[in-house]
């Protein structure tokens, strides 16, 4: 148990009061796997109400302020009356994630196509996102790739590489200056046998080619069981090329569960690693966003469940005892360094943060509040009936 001085809670707590956390517009909707989409009620039916509960997730946490949106999942006639309604609520537009892994035309890949026709087609969605980035104000364009291929032979792995760049090299000059691409990567599926962007290490070499508004995305479903995504997570910093996090939790493959469900341990870790690298201070630009799917659970708690275990990896990494980690680190005390480390971690920091949400006029418990408030109630007859939104897959 790692006991807090004063000065070293106030600290902590100052922290934890300006972290945020993005959440995604499509946890909200319908989402499963390829066996079934199991609807449920007081599904949204559009962006707007998407933004409502994306809304609801912040007034109960205070520190998820920006809802991602992809497109066209998100698609509207307006999108600077859309960012006036999310501001209107409370929140604010953020990530504009591209899709360009659901049209006939990609079966064979978007940018990477063998196809120059099919590429053209999947460049101009991209450059259609930054459009949109301009109506939303949203500062991130970011790019997943479907994109990669089954068999052994099936494509040329070089030249894809060199389609992709050409790609990547358009957009990124299309960007305004306030803009950023933010590369996210997936060892597998849909493609078995390759993906075009399959590591951190191929989003940051393309990233280092295209310049400094370009960043490698980390998603904790996206790599190899056993990987250490904490080393990624130091290198990238330390490399200046961290741009983002879509934080989910998996046990075996790209599940999207709930951020720290599955691994709490792995999320403090990486949060460990982002304290050390000062990386929580906005100015670092480091985007923390959930990227998750809630096939069986109820949607909003679920999102307001996996902002508190953020909070709760954070506060831990945060009273990490710095200076005694530094001290037996550099004296070679291996226990000792470890023992540093599992003190913060086995430390019960949700009675901080029960304190810090009442400081901020807050429920002590968020997801308790949000099962009181209604809002379930009221959503589930008013949207009762018309097209629940979904992945549209
Ligand atoms: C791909 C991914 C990507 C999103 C999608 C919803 O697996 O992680 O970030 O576009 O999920
Ligand atoms: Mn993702």
């Amino acid at each position: 148990m790692t006991e807090l001085t004063a000065a070293t809670r106030t600290q902590v707590l100052n922290v934890l009061r300006e972290q945020r956390i993005e959440t995604p517009s499509w946890g909200y909707g319908n989402s499963g796997t390829r066996f079934k989409v199991f609807p449920q009620e007081g599904v949204p039916r559009t962006p707007q109400e998407k933004i409502d509960d994306a809304a609801t997730v912040h007034r109960f946490t205070g520190v998820a302020p920006s809802v991602a949106l992809h497109i066209p999942w998100d698609k509207v006639d307006d999108y600077k009356e859309l960012a006036k309604y999310a501001v209107d609520r409370g929140v604010s537009l953020g990530t504009i994630n591209a899709n360009v892994f659901q049209d006939n035309d990609y079966k064979l890949g978007s940018v990477t196509n063998p196809d120059p026709g099919v590429r053209r087609k999947a460049i101009d969605h991209l450059l259609e996102c930054v459009d949109i980035m301009d109506e939303t104000g949203s500062g991130d364009l970011k790019l997943w790739f479907s994109d990669g291929t089954n068999y052994p032979g099936q494509d040329n792995i070089r030249d894809r590489q060199d389609r992709l760049a050409v790609a990547l090299r358009e957009v990124y000059d299309r960007l305004g200056d306030e803009q950023r691409l933010v590369l996210e990567y997936k060892l597998f599926e849909p493609s078995f046998y390759t993906m075009d962007v399959p590591d951190w290490g191929t989003s940051y070499a393309h990233c280092l080619e295209l310049g400094p508004r370009a960043v490698v995305c980390i998603d904790t479903g996206h790599h190899a069981p056993g990987t250490n995504i904490e080393f990624i997570v130091a290198f990238l910093l330390r490399a200046g090329k961290l741009g983002a996090f879509d934080f989910n939790s998996r046990f075996y493959a790209d599940d999207d569960l709930m951020a720290g469900a599955a691994d709490p341990f792995q999320l403090f870790r990486i949060m460990h690693e982002i304290v050390q690298g000062d990386a929580l201070r906005p100015e670092l630009g480091i985007a923390f966003m959930l990227d998750q799917c809630h096939n069986i659970e109820a949607k909003i708690p679920a999102v307001i469940r996996s902002v508190m275990n953020v909070q709760e990896a954070t506060a831990k990494a945060l009273i990490v005892d710095a200076t005694a980690l530094a001290a037996a680190q550099q004296a070679g005390d291996v226990l000792g360094a470890n023992a540093v480390l599992m003190d913060a971690y086995n430390t019960d920091v949700r009675p901080l943060l029960a304190d810090l949400r009442v400081e901020e006029g807050l429920d002590p418990d968020p997801v308790a509040a949000y099962q009181r408030s209604g809002y379930f109630e009221r959503i589930r007859t008013e949207r009762a009936d018309g097209q629940q939104a979904g992945w549209g897959a």
